[in-house]
């Protein structure tokens, strides 16, 4: 090793003064021209993580492929539910036991999975892709999800909001945005809501903050007692808090990127141009994004 290290120090040295003496163009020889950038995807995800991390939740993963009852059956959808149709979920062939395999058409397998195998109290985020049969103008047939689950002794709805209103202000990096929670419906929470966040239109450009008009941001809400249960937690016991948020469309908000379809061509013109430094980390204190 000390014989290697003494080696490439005269290689360097003697490259140093070739340098000097022969006048050789550096930026030509030793600096790159170019500079590979950050997906937009990959940047939202981690100003997302960026964010929640100092509220005390980590990240989580799973695998994309799952098993139909993480998926589902776990999280309280019936087995009727539409969602469970052939038509939207990406079906792998029925195994030798008569069960099936998917694509996960969400993140919430992987709270599932944290949940089996974790006692509370639990913070985690899970971004991820996900996978639905649906390709048009506003859908691809993978997309991205960042879910958040919370869960304690007495987590209760007013740190839903206080976590998420923060979110959406340091995200959107707009001190004074105006939110609204309206009631909704998921088969795993109960109460559950959609957030919505203050806007305006003008000239069909969309400005985020006050303005009279509201956009649609995430869904939320308590986790429903039987996702509890059927996840190994007292319902009695533990209660808590989910989210979840489509990554394509924060990204597209935040940087007006129109046409969503674009992010999965790899073109190299429109990675350059919404790209990001892989250098600038986002963080609270030095910015998000630059
Ligand atoms: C949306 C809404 C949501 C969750 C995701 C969740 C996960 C578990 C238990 C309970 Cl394991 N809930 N996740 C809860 C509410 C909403 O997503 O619009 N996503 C794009």
């Amino acid at each position: 090793v000390a014989v290697e290290a003494r080696k490439s120090d005269l290689e360097g040295a003697d490259l140093a003064s070739r340098l000097a003496t022969e006048k050789i163009d550096v930026s030509l020889t030793v600096r790159p021209e170019q500079s590979g950038s950050l997906h937009p995807i990959s940047q939202t995800i981690e100003e997302v993580v960026a964010i929640f991390g100092p509220m005390g939740f980590e990240v989580a993963e799973g695998p994309d492929i799952e098993f139909d009852a993480n998926n589902f059956t776990k999280l309280n959808f019936p087995p009727d539910h539409p969602a469970r149709e052939m038509h939207d979920t990406f079906f792998l062939p029925v195994q030798e036991d008569g069960s099936r395999h998917l694509l996960r058409t969400h993140t919430s397998p992987v709270q599932v999975r944290v949940m089996e195998s974790t006692k509370p109290p639990i913070r985690i985020l899970a971004p991820g892709r996900t996978y639905r049969c649906d390709y048009d103008l506003t859908h691809t047939p993978m997309f991205h999800q960042v879910e958040g689950l919370a869960i304690d002794t007495e987590t209760h709805m007013g740190h839903l909001k206080g976590c998420l209103i923060e979110f959406v202000k340091a995200y959107f990096e707009v001190e004074e945005l105006p939110v609204r929670f309206r009631p909704s419906f998921f088969p795993f929470t109960e109460p559950s809501a959609e957030m919505d966040i203050g806007c305006s239109w003008s000239d069909g450009e969309l400005k985020i903050g006050a303005g009279g008009d509201w956009m649609e941001i995430l869904g939320c809400g308590m986790v429903h007692p039987n996702v509890l249960k059927a996840c190994g937690l007292d319902p009695d016991v533990y209660q808590g808090f989910a989210f979840g948020m489509g990554v394509e469309r924060l990204a597209m908000l935040k940087y007006g990127i129109p046409d969503l379809r674009r992010f999965f061509d790899a073109d190299l013109r429109w990675l350059k141009h919404y790209g990001f430094s892989a250098l600038d980390l986002p963080s609270l204190s030095g910015g998000l994004s630059r």
